[in-house]
């Protein structure tokens, strides 16, 4: 049902225009955020449907956060590698790679960390990870440098197993799965409304205290292990940046496709500006019609839906 939906809707957007121009682009700049992996029945942070909707994920996605509770914290990635693991990548993601294939000229930026690009053969050359991988580790002592990528152990440490923790971090009460979620850590954080108002280091949160020994330590240094993203307050991997960068002023851009993202995080958000600025025009794929992206210079075109249907129909 959700398909012919989203064929009727694809069929009243003026789809004629947008091939024909695609099929004169050269230059084209995609922005994914986490929008595009729902159809592979991962949560978005925001949005339609969002897993982190009853709690806000910022505040587990921080250095704050992990400095006061790393036991906390890695569940929360924990859960999120798991799932990711469990995700297969979908006909959107498989399409962008095939775009890739085609045109050399054609980069991907991608906020996702779950890795469905990855495990889509987008040519890794053409995909910037602006938000690093949940899959990418690395150690938080001050003089060790150690760092591993493609670690899919899962669990990641013995104590951080889903299973014996599903309790604390089951599915939300809107997975799709439709399990009824006992989470201890949901209902500890539901009761407060929102993590906003859940102080995490609040000892009275029945939230099991994992010591540091239970998470992964580093093999160099003995240190405390963190996953491999960019957290709110860090900064981009500066390499991705200044490639991004050179690419961008290399010459005029054709066009951004803006896929399953609330442009709502920054500087991420920031390269569709970038783009228009350079003579694209914007194309966005979206399941919500009042998107931020249309507010600011609106865009070219607008195709609302689940991505997992539109992008493979419209690149085809
Ligand atoms: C930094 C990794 C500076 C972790 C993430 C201006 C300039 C610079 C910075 C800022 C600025 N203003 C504010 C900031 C600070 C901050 C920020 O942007 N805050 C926001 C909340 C206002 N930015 C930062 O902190 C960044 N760092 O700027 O550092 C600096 C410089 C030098 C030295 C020190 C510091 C770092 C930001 C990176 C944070 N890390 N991820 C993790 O994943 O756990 S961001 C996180 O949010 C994810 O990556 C996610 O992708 C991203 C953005 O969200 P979306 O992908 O858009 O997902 P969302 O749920 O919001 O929306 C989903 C969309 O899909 C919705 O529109 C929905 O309608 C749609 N949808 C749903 N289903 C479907 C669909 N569409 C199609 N089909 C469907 N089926
Ligand atoms: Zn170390």
């Amino acid at each position: 049902m959700a398909a012919t939906a989203n064929k009727a809707i694809i069929a009243s957007v003026d789809l004629q225009s947008f091939t024909e121009y695609l099929k004169g682009c050269r230059r084209i700049l995609a922005l994914l955020g986490a929008g595009i992996s729902a159809a592979s029945g991962l949560p978005t942070f925001r949005g339609a449907g969002g897993l982190w909707r009853h709690y806000d994920a910022t505040s587990l996605a921080t250095p704050e956060a992990f400095d006061d509770n790393p036991g906390l914290v890695w569940q929360f990635y924990s859960y999120r590698r798991h799932m990711a693991l469990q995700a297969q990548p979908n006909k959107a993601h498989y399409a962008l790679a095939e775009l890739s294939r085609r045109n050399k000229d054609f980069i991907t930026l991608t906020q996702n960390v779950d890795g469905l690009s990855q495990r889509a053969q987008h040519p890794l050359e053409q995909l910037n990870l602006l938000h690093g991988s949940l899959f990418d580790i690395k150690c938080t002592s001050f003089y060790c440098n150690y760092s591993r990528q493609n670690d899919f152990t899962d669990p990641i440490a013995p104590a951080l197993d889903i299973p014996k923790h599903s309790s604390l971090l089951g599915p939300s009460k809107t997975d799709k799965s439709g399990e009824e979620a006992s989470n201890s850590l949901q209902d500890a954080l539901e009761d407060k409304a929102t993590a906003k108002d859940v102080d995490i280091s609040d000892t009275n949160n029945p939230i099991p205290e994992l010591t540091q020994e239970d998470l992964p330590q580093c093999p160099k240094c003995n240190g405390l292990l963190r996953p491999g993203v960019v957290w709110f307050g860090e900064p981009l991997p500066t390499d991705t940046l200044e490639k991004i960068d050179n690419w961008v002023e290399s010459a005029p851009i054709d066009l951004i496709l803006v896929i399953g993202t609330s442009s709502s995080v920054y500087p991420a958000a920031g390269y569709v500006d970038v783009a228009r600025n350079h003579g694209a025009k914007v194309v966005v794929v979206n399941m919500e019609k009042d998107m931020p992206t249309r507010g600011k210079g609106a865009c070219d075109w607008f195709f609302q839906g689940d991505a997992g249907v539109i992008v493979p129909e419209i690149l085809k």
